[in-house]
């Protein structure tokens, strides 16, 4: 099946899109039919599972909403079997040079590109051996991201991106803001000047840049910097807001 994040990453469209943080099938499948461009289901935070990933990829599916899986940690094993369930974009966190962007990209590829472990017979992502052409077409359609949330990271954006097989670097500005000695603060200048060097770069390799923004009023600034794929919402923030806002106006009411 086409991967049309990948597909819209390449053109360099704008992609807005959700956190899915909470581990469940049904938020997955309301969020997947609001209208974003695309939903992460996030396995580094938050309580999902191999089996709760799956059940978002179903549900998101089942709403025609794209999708893709952050896994926990930089392990070839996290990603082997995040593609298998059927992800077809995966991002990985906290990686800070070109050698781990690099076994990342071996990792999410079947040979002779990659190492990917090859059991496409009896797999998710193959239909569970439906999709006879699944392994054949495989690597042109997976997207790897990859996290650049640190100091180190800013300083080999130019080798990280110039990665075979990376296809996007993903800004994660709060782990960025505390590697930096702003925890919390990702707002301040030296932080967004770190956020705007890293996408210009990422953008002048001709690679997909990528943030993570809940506040709307700031989306803009970072598409202007040259980011095309933008986090914009995130399930476990939205509940949170709109169930105190409840309360609150109803307290007022009563
Ligand atoms: C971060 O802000 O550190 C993130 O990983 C968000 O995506
Ligand atoms: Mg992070």
């Amino acid at each position: 099946m086409e991967n049309l994040i990948k597909k819209r990453l390449h053109a360099k469209e704008l992609q807005i899109g959700a956190w899915l943080g909470m581990g469940s099938g049904p938020v997955a499948e309301i969020t997947g039919r609001a209208g974003f461009d695309w939903c992460m289901i996030d396995g580094e935070h938050g309580v999902n599972d191999l089996t709760s990933l799956r059940d978002q990829l179903v549900a998101l599916s089942s709403v025609n909403c794209p999708a893709a899986v952050r896994v926990a940690d930089a392990q070839p094993w996290m990603l082997k079997q995040a593609l298998d369930i059927g992800a077809q974009t995966v991002l990985v966190p906290m990686i800070d040079t070109p050698e781990q962007a690099q076994a990342m990209a071996s990792a999410v590829r079947y040979a002779p590109q990659g190492t990917r472990g090859l059991a496409a017979g009896v797999v998710r992502a193959s239909g569970y051996g439906a999709k006879p052409d699944y392994a054949a077409n495989a690597n042109a359609q997976t997207c790897l991201m990859v996290q650049a949330e640190s100091r180190c990271a800013v300083e080999n954006v130019d080798a990280i991106a110039a990665v075979d097989g990376v296809d996007c670097i993903f800004i994660g500005p709060s782990d960025l803001a505390a590697d930096m000695g702003y925890l919390g603060e990702s707002e301040v200048v030296e932080v967004q000047n770190a956020i705007e060097h890293v996408i210009k770069r990422t953008v002048a390799a001709g690679k997909a840049a990528a943030m993570f923004c809940l506040n709307p009023d700031q989306v803009g600034r970072y598409v202007e910097m040259g980011a095309t794929f933008i986090a914009v919402a995130s399930d476990v923030v939205t509940l949170n807001q709109s169930m105190r806002a409840r309360v609150s106006e109803l307290r007022k009411l009563l």
